[in-house]
This record gives structure tokens, C-alpha cells and sequence, in this order.
């Protein structure tokens, strides 16, 4: 499998993390890599015109982030069977995903004022939601959302409270059951290892960059 997306660290991660914690093999690859061409001259040939895409088999393009995970959970064997709670766990990864802006955007491009005035702006939405993540785990005592095992649902909520880390470290604070969550997350098999593996997000809020293979990159959708 090919996930495609840019230099960010936003909507590959949960994917990643899923695909790395059940052994499924992949290549991440920049979307100059696979296209063979800017992202302003590939992105009107894709279907749904952006990015991350995952490739399966050198044939079936796969692209929105929600699809890709489900895929993948598919793939690993990790669909729930009952309908109900299957449902339930795809409400959860959906408000999990509805994270992802103004929050990803902004650890990842915003500078300056700019930075700081859509922090203070999303701050009060993100506690609203991190609140209602915690419920839905206080409704249950296993370690996860629907039991145990950590699915597509984990690894997106995982991810933008990772994230958050890097808006403001004081927000997840407010929310120690989120916190537990995070923690048992990091000791499944390989998430230590992807997460000190990675691509280091430096700058945020002055001048975002992630080093790739120990050089700084601006973070972005152009070849550096
Ligand atoms: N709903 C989509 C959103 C994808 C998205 O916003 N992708 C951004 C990067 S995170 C993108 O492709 N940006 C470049 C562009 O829109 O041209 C998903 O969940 O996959």
C-alpha cells in the first residue's frame, strides 16, 4: 500500500498508526513522488481533489481520510460485528475527525498573530469536544472507546489530542480520563516507535517545519 500526502503532520497519522500497530506494510509517499508532477497540476485529476490518498495494489485509489481508516481497520481484521456498536464507533471517529480544522491548519501553517489569535479562538470547541470524548469513554470500563482494542476511532481521536499538545500542552490537561487514553495508546506495539520515528513537527506558531531524514523542511504541499 501507498499513503500519498504532503510534508504535514495531520491526516496520515492515525492511518500510519493503525496501519503500523497491525503490521500492515506501506510506503509513505509525497504527492510530487507519486504524481510525478506539483500537487497544483495533480490535485484537478484526483477524485475528490485532495490528499492523503492511500494506492492499494497499484490500482484502487483510495482517498478521505474517514475511508481510508475504515479500510484499514477492515484490513486488520478489526471491524466491530455488532451493527449497533459499530455504529457507535463510527460516531466517535467522525468527531474525532471533525477536529482536524481549525486545529491541523493551525499547528501546521499558522505564524505569529495569526497563530495565536486562531488559538484562542478554537479553544473553547476543543474543550466542548475533548469533554465528549471523555463521556464516551467514562461510559465504559475497558481502555478504549469500544473495548480493548484500538480501532480507526482511537487512532483519529489519539492524533488531534496529540496534536493539541502542540497548540496549547494546558487543554488536555483539564482532561485526565483523555490523558489515560493517550497514555495506554503509546503502549501498544510499535506506536513508541512510530511516534519517536517520525517526521519531528519544530516551530509551530513561528516557523513550522518537520524534519525528514534529519533536514528541515518547511511544512506544505510544494517539493523542498
Ligand atoms: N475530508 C478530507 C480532507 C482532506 C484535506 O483537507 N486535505 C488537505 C491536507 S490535510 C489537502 O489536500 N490540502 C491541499 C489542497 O486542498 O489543495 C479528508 O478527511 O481526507
Amino acid at each position: 500500500m501507498k499513503l500519498v500526502y504532503f510534508k504535514m503532520r495531520a491526516l496520515a497519522e492515525a492511518p500510519q498508526m493503525l496501519m503500523r500497530c497491525n503490521d500492515i506494510k506501506y510506503e509513505y509517499v509525497m504527492s510530487w513522488a507519486h504524481f510525478g508532477e506539483s500537487w497544483a497540476r495533480a490535485k484537478p485529476k484526483l477524485s475528490f481533489k485532495q490528499l492523503p490518498m492511500l494506492e492499494v495494489n497499484g490500482q484502487h485509489q483510495i482517498c478521505q481520510s474517514i475511508a481510508i481508516l475504515k479500510f484499514l481497520e477492515n484490513t486488520a481484521g478489526l471491524s466491530i460485528a455488532d451493527p449497533i456498536e459499530a455504529a457507535k464507533a463510527d460516531a466517535i471517529l467522525q468527531s474525532s475527525q471533525e477536529l482536524f480544522a481549525p486545529l491541523n491548519p493551525t499547528v501546521n501553517f499558522a505564524i505569529g498573530d495569526d497563530f495565536l489569535t486562531k488559538r484562542d479562538a478554537m479553544r473553547q470547541a476543543l474543550s466542548t469536544r475533548f469533554q465528549e470524548l471523555q463521556n464516551c469513554l467514562d461510559q465504559n470500563a475497558s481502555k478504549f472507546f469500544t473495548d480493548d482494542t484500538a480501532r480507526a476511532a482511537e487512532f483519529a481521536a489519539f492524533h488531534h489530542l496529540d496534536l493539541s499538545k502542540k497548540l496549547d500542552p494546558s487543554l488536555i490537561k483539564e482532561f485526565p480520563r483523555l490523558e489515560t487514553f493517550m497514555s495506554d495508546i503509546t503502549e501498544l506495539p510499535k506506536i513508541l516507535e512510530y511516534l519517536e520515528d517520525r517526521p519531528e513537527l519544530i516551530g509551530v506558531g513561528e516557523k513550522p517545519q518537520l524534519i525528514i531524514d534529519g533536514v528541515e523542511h518547511p511544512t506544505g504541499v510544494t517539493q523542498t
